[in-house]
C-alpha cells in the first residue's frame, strides 16, 4: 500500500494526470480518434459495461461515417473484456465500422449486425483471449484506446473500473490513447492487482494464487510512454443498468440452489463455514441468487469471479461476503452511489484483476470455486448451450462460463424452465449448440427444481432432468420422446431420435412455439 500513498501524494493541482510530460498529450477525442486508421486492430478497455471508453469511440464512429459518406471503406476490428455500453458497440456498429469484433458482447445493435452476417464476430473464452493475442491469432493490435481513472506521477497507469484484456492491449498495441475518467472514483486507486508473470509455454509458471483474496501482481499498468499517442479527458459514468427485484421464477431458482448448498455441506462435500469461493454470471438469475444466499445462514464467504453485481455488494455490506476477487464491476445505479460514498471500505475488500487471472483454470480448479452461471438451454444429457438461439443465432457470448464451467468444484446453470411466455422450452431433448458438455455440467437448476447430474449415466440423467427441471406443459412431449427412444434408437447409451432431436427447435422457427 505504500505504493499507493507515494503516487497519490504525488499527484499535482488535483489533476488525474500526475506526470508532466503525458499531461501535454491531452488532446480533443476527435483529434484521438484520427490515430485509427481504416482496418486497424483496436483493444479497447471495457468489461460488463464498466470501464470501457466513453469518447473516443464516438468520435470514431463520427470518422467512419464521414469515410462512408465520401465513399471510402472505413472498418476496424474491436477487441474488448466483455460487454461494454451503447457508447461503444452500439456507436461503431451503427455506423458499420466493426469488421471483426471479440470475445463477449451483449449490444443488441452488435448482435442483430451479427446474425444479419454484416459483422464477423469471434466468441471465446475470456481467459484464452490474452494469450491468443500474444500467439498471433489476431494479428498485430495497431492501437490501444484504454480507460484509466489516472496517471501517477511516474507515468504509471492506474486502472478504472473493470481491468479485462487492458495489460494486453496496453503491452501489445503499437499506439495507446488514454482516457482519463475523472467520474471513477480516486480511491479506486489501490484495488487493482495487475499480474505480470504470465507466458507463453515452455516458460509458463504456477499462478500464485492459493486464496481468492492472495494479492499478486502491482497496482498499475506500466506502459511506455512513448507509445502514448493521446490523453483525452472525460467525465463520464459507467453503463450501470438497474437490476429486476427477484420475481417469483427467480426466487425459486435461489432457492433449490440454496437447498443444494445445505445439501452438500451436510454430506461433508463443502465446509459450512465459509463454503467454497463462489462464482456468479451476469443478469438476472445470478443476482437474484446472490440475494437468496445474502437472505441465508452462511457466512465468512469468498468470492472469485468475474463480474461484481449488486447482489455481491449487498453481501459485502451485510458482512456475509468477506472478500471478493473479480475483473470488473457490473452495478445498479444505486449500487455505484452506495460504493462511492465508501469507497475505502470496499477496496480493502474487493481486487480486480485481468481477465486471464480472474478466469484462469488453474486458479479455479486449486481454489474449489462453486461456479453459477446461466443459460439458454440444456438437454436432458446434460449438454448446455450458453449462446445460440434456435442454433444460428448469437445471444451474447460464452464469456468466463467455459473458464468457470470445466474447472469448477460444482459447475451449476440456472435458468427459467421456458422462455418467450412459455413457446420455448429451456430444457429440450438435443441442444442446439453446444458451449458446456455433459462432462462439465454438474447441476441443472430451473424453477422447477434441480437435478445434480453427477455420478449418473445418460439414461439416468435424463430421467432426473424430466423429473425435476422440466416445465409441465413439456412433460409430457418430453416424456414421449424418451420412451420412444428408449425403444427405437440407434443406440441405447445415450438414446436419441435422430430426426427429432432438433424437431422442438425447428417447430419454434417455422409455427413459433415448441409445443406440439
Ligand atoms: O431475451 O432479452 O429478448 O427477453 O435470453 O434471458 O432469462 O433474462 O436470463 O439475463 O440470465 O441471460 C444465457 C443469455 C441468460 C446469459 C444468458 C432469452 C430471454 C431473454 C436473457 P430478451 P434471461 P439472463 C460470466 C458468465 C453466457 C455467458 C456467461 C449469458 C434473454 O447468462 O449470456 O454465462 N450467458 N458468462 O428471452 C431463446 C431460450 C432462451 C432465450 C433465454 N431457451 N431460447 N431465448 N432466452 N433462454 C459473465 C461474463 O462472462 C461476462
Amino acid at each position: 500500500m505504500s505504493d499507493v500513498v507515494h503516487d497519490a501524494e504525488s499527484r499535482s493541482g488535483g489533476s488525474r494526470i500526475a506526470n508532466a510530460a503525458l499531461r501535454s498529450r491531452v488532446t480533443s477525442a476527435e483529434q484521438a480518434a484520427t490515430y485509427i486508421q481504416p482496418g486497424d486492430a483496436v483493444g479497447m478497455s471495457g468489461f460488463t459495461g464498466a470501464g470501457y471508453p466513453k469518447a473516443v469511440p464516438g468520435a470514431l464512429a463520427t470518422r467512419i461515417r464521414e469515410a462512408h459518406a465520401r465513399g471510402d471503406a472505413f472498418r476496424v476490428k474491436v477487441f474488448t473484456g466483455a460487454s461494454t455500453a451503447p457508447e461503444l458497440d452500439a456507436a461503431l456498429a451503427e455506423a458499420d465500422g466493426v469488421e471483426l469484433r471479440l470475445p463477449y458482447q451483449s449490444d443488441p445493435v452488435t448482435r442483430a449486425k451479427i446474425n444479419a452476417g454484416a459483422m464477423e464476430y469471434l466468441d471465446v473464452h475470456l481467459s484464452h483471449v490474452a494469450q491468443q493475442q500474444w500467439q498471433g491469432f489476431y494479428g498485430d493490435l495497431d492501437v490501444a484506446v484504454i480507460e484509466v481513472s489516472g496517471v501517477t506521477g511516474s507515468g504509471r497507469l492506474i486502472p478504472s473500473s473493470s481491468v479485462g484484456n487492458n495489460k494486453t492491449w496496453i503491452d501489445r498495441a503499437d499506439r495507446v490513447i488514454l482516457e482519463v475518467n475523472s467520474w471513477q472514483h480516486r480511491d479506486l486507486e489501490g484495488m487493482h492487482d495487475i499480474y505480470y508473470g504470465t507466458a507463453l509455454p515452455p516458460h509458463r509458471m504456477p499462478i500464485p494464487i492459493v486464496h481468492p483474496q492472495g494479492r499478486i501482481g502491482e497496482l498499475y499498468f506500466r506502459c511506455d510512454p512513448a507509445k502514448i499517442v493521446a490523453i483525452v479527458e472525460t467525465d463520464a459514468p459507467d453503463r450501470n443498468s438497474p437490476f429486476a427485484s427477484p420475481d417469483e421464477v427467480l426466487r425459486l431458482i435461489a432457492g433449490h440452489v440454496l437447498e443444494f448448498l445445505d445439501h452438500e455441506v451436510f454430506h461433508g462435500r463443502i465446509p459450512g463455514d465459509g463454503l467454497l469461493p463462489l462464482q456468479s454470471g451476469v443478469g438476472n438469475v445470478a443476482n437474484a441468487v446472490m440475494a437468496g444466499l445474502n437472505a441465508g445462514p452462511y457466512g465468512n464467504l469468498t468470492a472469485y469471479t468475474e463480474v461484481i453485481q449488486d447482489g455481491m455488494i449487498e453481501m459485502l455490506d451485510s458482512g456475509k461476503l468477506r472478500s471478493v476477487s473479480a475483473t470488473s464491476f457490473s452495478l445498479s445505479p444505486d449500487a455505484v452511489t452506495r460504493m462511492y460514498d465508501d469507497m475505502r471500505t470496499y477496496r480493502d475488500r474487493i481486487l480486480l484483476r485481468p481477465q486471464e487471472i480472474s478466469n484462469h483454470p488453474e486458479v479455479i480448479r486449486r481454489l474449489g470455486v462453486i461456479s453459477m452461471n446461466g443459460m439458454i438451454e440444456a438437454d436432458v444429457y446434460g449438454n448446455v448451450n450458453s449462446t445460440h438461439v434456435m442454433a444460428s443465432r448469437i445471444q451474447n457470448g460464452i464469456g468466463g462460463s467455459g473458464d468457470f464451467a470445466r474447472n469448477a468444484y460444482v459447475s451449476m446453470f440456472l435458468s427459467p424452465s421456458t422462455a418467450k411466455d412459455g413457446a420455448i422450452s429451456a430444457i429440450v431433448p438435443f441442444v442446439s449448440h453446444v458451449d458446456h458438455t455433459e462432462h462439465d455440467v454438474d447441476v441443472i437448476v430451473t424453477e422447477q427444481g434441480l437435478a445434480d447430474l453427477r455420478g449418473l449415466s445418460p439414461k439416468q440423467r435424463a430421467r432426473v432432468v424430466l423429473e425435476k427441471c422440466v416445465h409441465p406443459d413439456y412433460r409430457p412431449q418430453l416424456t414421449d420422446y424418451l420412451d420412444r427412444a428408449a425403444v427405437s434408437a440407434y443406440g441405447q447409451h445415450t438414446p436419441h431420435l435422430l430426426g427429432e432431436a432438433l424437431s422442438w427447435h425447428d417447430r419454434f422457427v417455422t409455427v413459433g412455439t415448441m409445443r406440439v
